[in-house]
């Protein structure tokens, strides 16, 4: 039996990056239903669209619906669960992935860049990870898995990254806590901290070959994560597997976890 079979899977930001990988693991694990949310800009629009073709075209058993919005307004979430929901009835796994990290200096930082990088990590989370709970709590059978994406960061620092570790380490003690809140209703909550993974995210600040090279030199396996250089749109596949295991049923004793996936970056001090 399929590791995600009869389930019906949300993910956040998924139009490309860790989030495209993801939706597309999901989709080869058996999963039935898909509820991507994206941006909703023309890029992404162009990207969602063809991931569903992708996905539909491929893998015969899942079905795609998408809905666009900033996630860092309320009102996305509750519209993400509401369209998932009229299409599939219930939601089982949400991957809560959508973020930024616009690198910057600290000491001339506008507050412009703060709130927005906290809006779109953090409470974008929050208000996504409430509103899928909320469906899983009284959906019938009750329960679901709710997987946080944070981060390496959530536990070491950044030159330039001052305003977004803290939202990462934010979304570790909300997956805490939610695991503690929402036990009672047979609902999971784990945070994944992927490693450097190399996507549009970073594609700017791992130009600089240094830095880079250092990444790659500090992490032990020797490679950066979904890095496949001969695909035109980078699939970071290395972090899909994890998700796939942390919604399925294989981990059903876990909840409240943290899964450092990061090919073994963090332990490499000296
Ligand atoms: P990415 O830039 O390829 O993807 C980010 C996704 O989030 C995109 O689909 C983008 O459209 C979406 N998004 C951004 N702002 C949004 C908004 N306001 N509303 C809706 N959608 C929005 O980067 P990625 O590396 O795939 O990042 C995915 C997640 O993984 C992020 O939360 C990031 O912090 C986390 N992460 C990435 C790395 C890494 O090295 N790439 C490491 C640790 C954690
Ligand atoms: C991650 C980690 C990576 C960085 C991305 C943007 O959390 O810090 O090294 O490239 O964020």
């Amino acid at each position: 039996m399929a590791l995600l079979a009869d389930k019906v899977v949300c993910i956040t930001g998924a139009s490309r990056g860790i989030g495209r990988g993801c939706a597309l693991a999901c989709a080869k694990h058996g999963a039935t239903g898909l509820v991507l949310h994206y941006f909703g800009d023309d890029a992404t629009t162009r990207e969602v669209e063809g991931l569903k073709a992708e996905i539909e075209g491929a893998f015969a058993q899942c079905r795609v619906v998408y809905v666009p919005g900033d996630i860092a307004m309320r009102e996305t979430s509750l519209k993400v669960v509401e369209e998932g929901v009229k299409a599939f009835s219930r939601i089982d796994v949400l991957v809560s992935n959508a973020g930024i990290c616009p690198f910057h200096e600290f000491l001339t930082m506008p507050p412009e860049i703060w709130e927005r990088t906290r809006g779109v990590n953090l409470d974008g989370t929050f208000f996504i990870t409430q509103a899928v709970a909320n469906q899983m709590q009284k959906q019938i059978p009750q329960g679901g898995s709710i997987i946080g994406i944070s981060s390496i960061s959530a536990l070491v620092g950044g030159e330039y990254q001052v305003h977004y570790t803290p939202t990462k380490a934010g979304i570790l003690s909300l997956m805490q806590s939610t695991a503690v809140a929402l036990g009672k209703y047979n609902i999971r909550a784990n945070a994944i901290l992927p490693g450097t993974i190399a996507t549009d995210i970073n594609k700017e600040d791992l130009a600089d070959i240094a830095k880079r090279e250092g990444m790659i030199k500090r992490t032990a396996l020797g490679r950066l994560g979904g890095n496949f250089p001969l695909l035109t749109h980078l699939q970071p596949d290395d972090i899909a597997g994890p998700v796939v295991f942390l919604a399925s049923d294989l981990s059903k004793y876990m909840t409240g976890s943290q899964v450092l996936v990061d090919g073994g970056l963090f332990v490499n001090l000296q």
